[in-house]
């Protein structure tokens, strides 16, 4: 990584209001961004003189931006934002981006990457899948102790949330996991497309229904009041069956739904179509917040996330650097700078809560 060049323009810019964004995207790609605090200084196409030299470092081109200074963080209420243009980032580095190729981290890096998402302010920390190992449960539990207990001067302190299937086993192991934070949540989910209900779960639309209420409405009779429902492979569901189940989930007790395009399939104007359907569609939909997670098998998970944005989605699921399943999930910075510099513009005047400064440091 080149970051010795950008730190350096970034010291020639501004030492203390600059924050500094080198962006490596799943493929390798570095989009090259720097912000500063009151963000007009940004010059197009200068060149740095480089510490190592200028052959080690061929130069950024710097893009002119725009970007939102609201970033008030406001208190968190499970099921609802106070104010229509906060978004709430989920980071699901720990649990989705630890399922990339090759990728395996110990409870000591897990607790570390936890503490430093924290730093960044990201509002909620997937922060494993406690069924999956005794290891992973033990993980969580470390991370819901100290993380998910660590408040800030402002108040904040992350949601830990735990990834569960729809049964008792995994809720209750996510339920341990977790149970220790301040803000505790259970994320559970079930498959909703033809393909995978019939050959996977080999259960029929109605038993899908009534497993997911009933798991969600388990996860809430534990005592855990932050429950997130996703339908797995929403992007390839029947729109209307996906209306039923979410309606019911709702009704069950679930306070986030996040839609997942599982296999990396949606186009942008799909993607961003389906959140307005179901925000428009589903009774109760008001009183819930509809989340974005968006694999990037055709390239498109930022894009994806970005129109769910522009569509309602108040929660958008990301990982650092876009790792995860596959072909990776949305990245975490792309997303977070895209509404920070386009928010005004394009999304009405989106915002969130990160702390932008920090973002180098994370990547
Ligand atoms: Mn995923």
């Amino acid at each position: 990584m080149q970051t010795g060049c950008w730190r350096k323009i970034c010291r020639n810019i501004d030492d203390e209001s600059c924050a500094l964004l080198t962006v490596y995207g799943s493929s390798g790609l570095r989009i090259d961004l720097i912000m500063t605090g009151k963000c007009h200084v940004i010059r197009k196409g200068q060149r740095s003189s480089c510490s190592r030299g200028k052959s080690a470092c061929s130069g950024p081109v710097l893009v002119e931006c725009n970007a939102s200074e609201n970033s008030r963080r406001l208190k968190y209420i499970s099921n609802k934002i106070d104010d229509p243009n906060y978004v709430r980032i989920f980071d699901t580095t720990l649990r989705d981006g630890e399922q990339s190729p090759g990728a395996s981290l110990t409870s000591k890096e897990k607790l570390d990457i936890a503490r430093q998402r924290a730093k960044l302010g990201v509002d909620i920390i997937e922060a494993g899948y406690p069924r999956s190992s005794p290891d992973d449960l033990e993980a969580v539990k470390m991370i819901a102790k100290e993380v998910g207990n660590h408040v800030d001067d402002d108040g904040y302190v992350p949601v830990i949330c735990g990834l569960s299937r729809c049964n008792k086993g995994d809720i209750d192991a996510a339920w341990e996991g977790v149970r220790y934070a301040l803000s505790p949540r259970i994320h559970t989910f079930i498959a909703t497309s033809e393909i995978h209900m019939r050959h996977r779960l080999r259960k029929t639309p109605e038993e899908v229904i009534q497993i997911a209420s009933e798991m969600v409405a388990y996860a809430r009779s534990l005592g855990c009041e932050d429950v997130e429902f996703s339908p797995e492979d929403a992007g390839r569901s029947d729109t209307e069956f996906l209306y039923r189940i979410l309606t019911e989930v709702i009704k069950a007790g679930a306070t986030t739904l996040n839609i997942p395009d599982t296999v990396g399939y949606t186009l942008p104007s799909e993607f961003g179509s389906l959140i307005a359907k179901i925000k428009a569609t589903t009774p109760g939909a008001e009183n819930v917040i509809i989340s974005t997670h968006c694999q990037n098998d055709l390239g498109l998970a930022t894009a994806n996330t970005l129109a769910g944005a522009y569509n309602g989605g108040r929660q958008l699921e990301v990982t650092i650097n876009g790792i995860g399943e596959r072909a990776g999930n949305a990245s975490f910075q792309e997303v977070v700078m895209a509404i920070r510099c386009r928010g005004n513009e394009l999304f009405g005047g989106l915002y969130t809560g990160i702390n932008s400064k920090h973002i180098s440091l994370a990547s």
